[in-house]
């Protein structure tokens, strides 16, 4: 039964309904009846598995076909009137030859299948900064996932009201999950995404990846406010006082271990504490005060869950123990739990691999494959949908539909080499010049090769709903807005290696030493060096009490440091050719940063 007086809406799911032809059509109240029912479906189907009900209360597994593991960037495309508002980075076609071409395939493609019709909001429900989207799928596994991930049901609904027509329209079919029929595509001046032929994660939970950061950093561009890939994090001092920061790390390069990040002891005696606003997006909005807020749009966690372990993210393992649905990972048959590399040395010997095979995991995970590492028991790329309340250091601020006050914005990659452990910009038009030149090892977040370097800006290179270089002119306008009430921008690097490829910083919990001397910056407590590349700390200024045991002292903070000269003036190649891209797009403020740089480089 549809549950909105909405025009807009109802005359919308006839139209998709009378292309896809479902048999039924569900209209999702978000009523636990209703998903328990879906649950049951779903289990009875085989498409989904129950765990161990007292060890993983509620908890779901599902695996999805081996050529559809994890997002497709070369089948995404942003379909916009001009090419050029799509830019040169993304993959472009014009929308009216894409519906074209796209019609035929979703046409009849639910037949014998039901449509479901999931309402939900992005934002806490009543949130000036939140928005709603509705979406169309023919799976119970997009349902459940975004039960978990988004606000979903009636009260999204209640947001929109039945005159508006602001509301994000998603199609999304598995059709035959063919990878050559498979297309992820965004419509930004149609409020419209169409996916197809795909069932993973950020291809078909379209209010996440194709919803909050493609159209909605297109709406954002366009309505004044901003739309990352971030994740949002609250520092309490020992006198209670909590600094709110963001930062952009590439697909799999640690938001959300260092959104659920644990201090060291010595910081933990002082009385610090780290409070998860988000793990993965923020829309960004000016404040009345003139500050910049940020919420996080999302509801749960679509987390790696490969490396995750009490040591290296224990909230995030928490967070996964119960009503969570893990995907790709192992099976352990002997208790019917689950499984992945880095949750512990001890592989289960009776195992169900993520393809589907039974296996001794003990002998499996020994055995070295093609790729020279040894077998995988989960995918890389394998994942929880956790919902937020579960997690243990969720902040307090979390629905607060104002959002948090932010101080600073940090970005960050996989560099084995050129960045610094941490740096901080001049000023904010340096920081977007940061962002901007931001590159990073790929990883397995997407199809594709895994390690090779490429540029990466603000991690939104697959995420950019509009021409980059409008986009960081839009960064640069919000600092014209912003004036002094603009965060402090700052970059980090937790993956500089060693001569043997091993990581020299220990990271993790340990990264609360680079975020204390980033607030002690922000409150103007602590000097710092100039270098070429921005103000660096000065070496004992990073405090390593406590980290003698890892072989951190202070001349290895001075080499984690150390800007190579050499190793910049070939990035700056990089960068040119990059920028050049974008031809008389690029910002003018770009072109002046970038000469700055080989300047102050000599
Ligand atoms: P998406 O969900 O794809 O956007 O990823 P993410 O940025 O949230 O990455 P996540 O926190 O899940 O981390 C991905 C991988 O990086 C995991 O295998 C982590 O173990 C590893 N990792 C995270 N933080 C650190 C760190 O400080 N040091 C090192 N060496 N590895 C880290
Ligand atoms: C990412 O790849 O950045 C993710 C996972 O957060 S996905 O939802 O697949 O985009
Ligand atoms: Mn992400």
């Amino acid at each position: 039964m549809p549950m909105t007086n909405n025009q807009n809406v109802l005359k919308w799911v006839e139209e998709m309904q009378a292309l896809t032809k479902p048999d039924k059509v569900v209209w999702i109240d978000g009523s636990e009846e209703q998903l328990n029912a879906l649950r049951d479906e779903a289990v009875a189907t085989g498409e989904m598995q129950r765990l161990n009900p007292e060890k993983l209360p509620g908890c779901l597994y599902h695996r999805t076909k081996p050529n559809d593991v994890a997002r497709v960037e070369d089948r995404t495309f942003i379909c916009t009137s001009k090419k050029e508002n799509a830019g040169p980075t993304n993959n472009w076609c014009d929308p009216k030859e894409m519906y074209a071409k796209l019609t035929p395939m979703y046409d009849g493609v639910m037949k014998g299948r039901t449509m479901y019709v999931i309402p939900y909001s992005m934002g806490p429900i009543g949130s000036p900064l939140a928005k709603v989207g509705v979406e169309l799928t023919d799976s119970i596994y997009v349902v459940l996932n975004m039960d978990i991930m988004t606000r979903m049901g009636a009260q999204a609904f209640k947001n929109l009201g039945d005159e508006s027509n602001d509301f994000v329209r998603g199609l999304h079919s598995k059709a035959n999950v063919d990878p050559e029929g498979r297309y992820i595509v965004q419509f930004p001046e149609d409020n419209t995404i169409w996916s197809i032929n795909s069932a993973y994660g950020g291809n078909v939970l379209l209010g996440k990846k194709c919803f909050a950061l493609r159209i909605a950093s297109y709406q954002g561009w366009k309505e004044g406010w901003m739309a990352e890939h971030m994740l949002i994090l609250g520092i309490e001092k020992p006198d209670g006082d909590i600094k709110y920061v963001t930062a952009a790390f590439p697909s799999a390069c640690g938001k959300t271990n260092l959104a659920m990040l644990i201090p060291p002891e010595g910081y933990r005696n002082k009385g610090y504490k780290v409070w998860t606003v988000g793990d993965d997006i923020a829309w960004l909005k000016q404040g009345e005060d003139g500050k910049l807020y940020a919420i996080n749009p999302e509801n749960g966690f679509f987390g790696v869950a490969p490396g995750t372990n009490a040591k290296s993210n224990f909230n995030a393992l928490e967070s996964t123990k119960k009503n969570t649905i893990f995907t790709n990972v192992a099976i352990n048959n002997d208790d019917n739990t689950v499984w992945w590399e880095g949750l512990d040395k001890n592989p289960p010997v009776n195992a169900t691999e993520w393809k589907g095979a039974k296996v001794n995991g003990k002998e499996y995970t020994a055995v070295i494959g093609a790729d020279g590492k040894p077998q995988k028991l989960a995918h890389p790329n394998s994942r929880f949908t956790a919902p937020a309340e579960n997690c243990p250091c969720i902040s307090k601020e979390f629905n607060n539909p104002q959002g948090v006050p932010i101080s600073a914005m940090i970005f960050g990659g996989r560099r084995a080499k050129t960045a610094p452990l941490v740096y901080q910009s001049f000023d904010w038009n340096h920081g977007v010049f940061v962002g901007s030149i931001m590159a990073s090892e790929t990883t397995a977040a997407a199809a594709g090769a895994v390690g090779v370097v490429r540029r990466d800006p603000m991690a939104m290179l697959p995420f950019c709903g509009y021409n980059m270089a409008d986009y960081w002119q839009h960064w640069v306008d919000m600092g014209v807005k912003l004036g002094e009430n603009a965060p402090k921008i700052f970059n980090v690097n937790w993956f500089r290696t060693d001569d043997e490829g091993h990581f020299i910083w220990p990271g993790f919990g340990d990264n609360m030493r680079v975020l204390d001397w980033i607030i002690q910056r922000v409150e103007g407590k602590v000097d710092a060096v100039e270098t070429a590349i921005g103000y660096e700390p000065k070496p004992e200024d990073i405090n390593i009490e406590g980290l003698e045991s890892d072989g951190i002292t202070v001349d290895v903070v001075k080499e984690l440091l150390s800007v190579d000269v050499d190793c910049w003036k070939e990035d700056v190649k990089g960068i040119k050719e990059f920028y050049a891209k974008f031809g008389d797009k690029l910002p003018e403020e770009m072109k002046k940063q970038l000469a700055g740089l080989e300047e102050r480089l000599g």
